[in-house]
């Protein structure tokens, strides 16, 4: 008989219900669950493809340690006393900054790993704590922190009441969303449409969201601070200004307006590409239209001023009165897991940047990490504090960063790495240790980060599908086990005692002594379990220990969550400030001092002769999805996309040579016509044909790296990002 099992997909931010046939151990189908309270049945190929990662025969189920060159498979607990022997002694006499850890974009996926890999960090003491964050949105979490108070609090566009959305740099048609959790982008665009709404897509390409959309303005690459300034500029300049409810709830208007005074559109055009007339046009139509919001995303943070453009979003949103306003740019209220629930509502410590500093490059901190594109001179340079040892979580540095042939090479320097990751690729072949995760169906899922981007509030859990197969650990186990090593306790360590003492401790800091009767009451969930049912209980929505019995805990969450139920729907977006507000002054900072001092280095950049730009693609996730037959079917994906005219000038035929001022590739020329003149592109995440990578599928058609066009050292200097988009590159024929 088969039965039907609720799960959420955990490959991207759209966090769709999905329904799950299985008969025995197979897996029969796979679709969106209809009565899932948030995605409503909908789903994209990857969804479908967690049946192949399931079945995927290089998918890791066994440690690996590597022998004389050679990985071989080994027990748990050979694993552990290898790492025991190698990396704790490197730990001890080297210093805590000699050990290094990476954590990928899957990790934010997993409640196993983003609500476990924080004690890690805390364990190893290390200030070389890297992330995906600093090749994504680090510049919205920091505008976010100056602005708001807290890195988190980050406003999206309430799309089902919103008439005007004007995205830049972002293509949810393909990515389905991001910092923006919205499953079916395309439908939501299209009743939006439908009822009068009109949506402006700014992208150098015309994108698949821009194809679908009222407008397209094609910007110059990097041109966002440019053109965004350009309106907030008009916005004062034509008196459009109008907080509405957000009046005696800012700070530094007047000096905002002395910032953007410089950059009027007469100015600007020249830079971004986008005539004076469009935009003062753009800037009246955000300020008439009732509920208006302004996106903007990967295009507008992976560049040199990811940190002003961000503002410049938010700065907008606030000059028109639509930022926390129904159907303009809103904060969400997580049930669970959300800083920004937490605390004293109003005010708070705000954020802090720079508390230590790269030893190479002298680059701040910036919420606890440092840019991932220091890492390699981190390994590098000799000196006290080198890195000399790596732990890897879900990433993939060598393909997802720029500069991966150098990472590759400071990776071999190691005198010890350590990737928690489920396939031997790009990166983990460089380990000494690769400890597997479980397959998503073998594991159970609470959004821990996406109910705070999402478009509408909800609850929702799903169990594993499919029991873990016998003596596998859950990551968050392996987590415990690595901490307990740190702490000196040994191979020997019972791991339901780890969890207990790990969910004291989190109790402990806001119980007090009330810690036993918390404990008790979190009976009988044991690790991410106890966790959720804890944030669940306290959070806004929360049945504060029976203190509000109709408020909801994960017992009621779990009941809700089926294929039948489709979890709980906690309602439309609410207004939050000034609740929601943890800056000291208690007000909304318009005008952060360190972001207008980086506006005034805004200027019209001489245009290389091509400018290279990113893509994503419907069938990728990153860097690891290419080893899915379901997804690497099809046309070749890894092209670089030329304008015809561009193609037919300098003669392109099947190949061109793609070459930057670091490095150089050989890519298919795939013409098109939705490429600005000047513009080309190539999709990040391939390259799969390194030696050692053990990836069948992927391996057949690899692709090439990216990333190996792109600067390591060019970065936004506020947040640390790195600089992904935009750069100058050479095209010749092949
Ligand atoms: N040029 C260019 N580069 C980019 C981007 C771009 O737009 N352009 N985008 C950037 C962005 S936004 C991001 S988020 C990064 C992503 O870059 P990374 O953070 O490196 O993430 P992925 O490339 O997705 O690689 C994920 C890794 O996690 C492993 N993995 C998958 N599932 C699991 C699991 O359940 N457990 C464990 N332990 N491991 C798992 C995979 O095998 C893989 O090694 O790439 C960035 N790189
Ligand atoms: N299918 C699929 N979905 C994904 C992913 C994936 O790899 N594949 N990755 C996931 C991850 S980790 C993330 S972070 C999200 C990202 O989600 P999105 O932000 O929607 O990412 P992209 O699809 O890369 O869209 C970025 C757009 O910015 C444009 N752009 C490039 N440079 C500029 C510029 O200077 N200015 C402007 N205005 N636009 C510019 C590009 O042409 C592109 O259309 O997607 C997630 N979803
Ligand atoms: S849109 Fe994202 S969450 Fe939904 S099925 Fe596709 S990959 Fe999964
Ligand atoms: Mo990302």
């Amino acid at each position: 008989m088969p039965e039907s099992h609720y799960r959420i997909c955990p490959l991207c931010e759209a966090c769709c219900g999905l329904e799950v046939k299985t008969e025995g151990a197979k897996v029969i189908s796979i679709r969106g669950a209809d009565q899932d309270v948030f995605s409503h049945g909908y789903l994209c190929p990857k969804g479908v493809s967690l049946k192949d990662l399931h079945e995927d025969p290089d998918r890791l189920r066994t440690p690996l340690i590597k022998r004389d060159g050679k990985f071989v498979e080994a027990s748990w607990d050979e694993a552990f006393a290898e790492i025991e022997k190698r990396l704790l002694p490197i730990w001890r006499e080297k210093g805590p900054d000699s050990v290094a850890l990476t954590i990928g974009n899957p990790a934010a996926h997993k409640v196993s790993l983003l609500a476990y890999t924080p004690r890690l960090v805390r364990a190893l003491g290390t200030r070389n704590a890297y992330s995906a964050s600093t090749l994504d949105q680090m510049p919205k979490q920091l505008s976010a922190g100056l602005m708001f108070g807290h890195w988190l609090s980050i406003p999206l566009p309430d799309i089902e009441r919103c008439d005007y959305l004007l995205i830049l740099g972002g293509n949810p048609m393909i990515s389905n969303g991001s910092l923006w959790t919205v499953p079916d982008y395309r439908g939501k665009a299209k009743a939006m449409r439908a009822r009068g709404g009109r949506i402006v897509v700014v992208d150098p390409r015309r994108s698949e969201t821009a194809a679908a959309a009222d407008e397209h303005l094609a910007i110059r690459p990097g041109g966002d601070a440019l053109l965004l300034a350009g309106i907030a500029h008009t916005l004062f300049d034509e008196n459009l200004v109008k907080l509405g409810r957000l009046e005696g709830h800012v700070n530094g208007l007047e000096e905002a307006r002395a910032a953007v005074l410089p950059f009027a559109p007469e100015v600007t055009a020249a830079g971004c590409g986008i005539p004076a007339v469009t935009q003062r046009r753009i800037a009246r139509e955000i300020a008439a239209a009732p509920h208006a919001a302004v996106y903007g995303r990967i295009g507008t943070c992976t560049t040199r001023f990811g940190t002003v453009n961000s503002w410049l979003v938010d700065l907008i949103n606030a000059l028109t009165g639509n930022l926390d306003r129904e159907g303009g740019a809103m904060f969400a209220k997580a049930a669970a897991f959300a800083p920004n629930t937490q605390g004293k509502p109003g005010s708070g410590k705000g954020i802090t940047t720079g508390r230590r500093r790269s030893r190479v490059s002298g680059a701040p901190e910036v919420f606890g990490e440092l840019p991932i594109t220091v890492m390699a001179e981190e390994m590098e340079t000799p000196g006290e504090g080198q890195i000399k040892a790596l732990i890897t979580i879900a990433s993939n540095p060598v393909l997802s960063a720029p500069g991966g042939p150098r990472i590759a090479k400071a990776l071999d320097s190691l005198d010890f790495m350590l990737s928690m990751d489920i396939y031997v690729n790009e990166t983990s072949r460089h380990a000494d240790v690769i400890l597997p995760g479980l397959s998503p169906l073998e594991d159970l899922h609470y959004d821990v980060a996406f109910p705070q981007l999402s478009h509408r509030n909800h609850a929702r859990f799903s169990g594993p599908v499919f029991d873990a197969p016998a003596g596998t650990p859950q990551e968050w186990q392996t987590i415990l086990r690595l901490c307990a090593l740190l702490e000196g306790r040994g191979l020997d360590v019972d791991v339901a005692q780890l969890d207990d003492e790990a969910i004291e401790s989190d109790v402990r800091r806001f119980a007090g002594d009330q810690t036993p009767a918390v404990l008790a009451a979190l009976k009988p969930w044991r690790g991410p379990e106890r966790l959720i049912d804890l944030q669940l209980r306290v959070g806004p929505y929360g049945d504060q220990f029976g203190r509000k019995p109709e408020g909801i805990n994960l017992a009621k969450v779990k009941a809700a969550s089926t294929v039948e139920g489709g979890g709980i729907d906690l309602g439309a977006l609410t207004a939050r400030i000034p609740e929601i507000l943890r800056t000291p002054s208690g007000k909304i900072e318009l005008a952060p001092p360190s972001v207008l001092a980086d506006l005034a280095e805004v200027k019209t950049e001489p245009a290389p002769e091509f400018s290279l730009i990113g893509r994503r693609d419907t069938r990728s996730g990153n860097s690891w999805m290419h080893n899915l037959p379901v997804l690497a079917k099809g046309p070749d994906r890894c092209t670089l996309l030329v304008n015809p005219g561009d193609a037919d000038r300098l003669g392109l035929s099947e190949f061109a040579k793609i070459k930057s001022a670091v490095g150089e590739l050989i890519a298919r020329v795939e013409r098109s016509a939705d490429m600005s003149p000047g513009v080309v592109s190539l999709p990040h995440g391939w390259g799969h044909d390194l030696d050692g990578v053990v990836l069948g599928v992927a391996r057949e058609r690899p692709g090439v790296n990216m990333n190996e066009l792109l600067d390591d050292t060019a970065r936004d200097p506020l947040s640390g990002n790195a600089v992904l988009s935009g750069v100058a590159v050479e095209i010749a024929p092949v």
